[in-house]
């Protein structure tokens, strides 16, 4: 009858140098060597013999660990080195590439622009209170524009902003005359949506307070703002209008190419700051006098770039966002 512990030490031997590749040579691990392993369990068959037996045994069954022990060390070591090297000049796999949303690239165009013009760029909130929307705007409590369908109000005296007007007076309340700021951010209107309508939307906000300024000034601004938006050949063009916290007001138009013909376009509104304005946070209409504008960003955007529809800017389809 074979030899119990040669079979057991052949039939490692042979495992082993079938053994190709690491996972392989674990499991013969396991098999052969592991605290549950084959060598383990026979050395545990040293109890059933009897006294002077079991030194030979012991003595054998040794020499066969370390030997296999020895045997697997080699072929480990071997079969790491037959493994080939990473080529790092290979090409890498690419992940798709985010890019900024088409109004996110429009505020900065804008706040570039006006930046260039000396503009500097201020903050305010969107959750507002009715002294900043309407009371210090020289809005009145009974003026339709403070209805409850034409807001989102908030029930505790707070309010969304429904335009960023609000940033003029939380500037001018903060920070003595000479100003000229401008602000971007979100507005809030319960409007129905359609193509260029939304409840939801950006304005950019101007304004400008200093000695002897004029309607000339505001005209200004807009002239370049809109030559460095739409083109050298852009036009601006003011039609009378009234908005209470501006006297005298009127509608900002800018007249540019879409699809080969030129058009104006009603893009927001501006006026002369009034004087009850400034009196609201204590600044001497006397001495000082200025101009404020607010422009709608999504208009903008939309005349830049041929988009026919407002609701397509906050669909997140990939496919139209990819285009800008
Ligand atoms: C205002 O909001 C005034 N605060 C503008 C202003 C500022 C006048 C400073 C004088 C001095 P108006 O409600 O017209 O004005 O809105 C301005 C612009 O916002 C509009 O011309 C339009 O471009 C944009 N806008 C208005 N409502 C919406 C809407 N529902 N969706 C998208 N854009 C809108």
């Amino acid at each position: 009858m074979a030899d119990p512990i040669d079979v057991l030490e052949q039939e490692a031997v042979a495992a082993l140098e079938a053994a190709g590749d690491p996972d392989a040579l674990e499991a013969w691990r396991i098999e052969f060597l592991g605290s549950k392993g084959r060598l383990k369990a026979m050395m545990s068959t040293m109890r059933d013999l009897g006294p002077e037996e079991r030194p030979v045994f012991g003595e054998r069954m040794n020499r066969v660990k370390e030997s296999l022990q020895a045997a697997f060390k080699q072929r480990s070591t071997a079969a790491a080195d037959a493994i080939p090297p990473m080529d790092v000049t290979e090409p890498g796999t690419t992940s798709d590439l985010g890019q900024r949303h088409v109004l996110t690239r429009t505020i900065d165009e804008v706040v570039d622009v006006f930046g260039r013009m000396g503009f500097s760029v201020e903050e305010g909130p969107e959750v507002e209170d009715e002294w900043h929307n309407f009371v210090a705007l020289n809005i009145p409590e009974h003026h339709p524009a403070r209805e409850p369908a034409e807001n989102f109000f908030l029930g505790n005296g707070n309010m969304l902003r429904s335009q960023t007007s609000t940033v003029q007076i939380r500037v001018m309340e903060h920070a003595p005359p000479p100003l000229k700021i401008i602000t971007c951010g979100r507005v809030y209107r319960p409007d129905t949506h359609d193509a260029t309508h939304y409840s939801m939307f950006h304005q950019v906000e101007g304004l400008c307070i200093d000695r002897n300024i004029t309607m000339i000034d505001l005209k200004t601004v807009l002239f370049q703002f809109a030559r460095a938006c739409f083109g050298p050949e852009a036009e601006v063009r003011m039609r009378p209008s009234f908005f209470p916290f501006t006297e005298p007001s009127a509608e900002v138009d800018m007249k540019m190419k879409i699809k080969g013909r030129w058009q104006w376009v009603e893009l927001g509104g501006c006026g002369m700051v009034d004087p009850n304005v400034l009196e609201a946070v204590n600044i001497d209409p006397e001495e000082w006098s200025g101009y404020a504008f607010g422009l709608g960003i999504e208009r903008i955007a939309m005349r830049r770039h041929g988009i026919a529809d407002i609701r397509w800017l906050y669909e997140n389809d990939e496919r139209f966002l990819r285009q800008f």
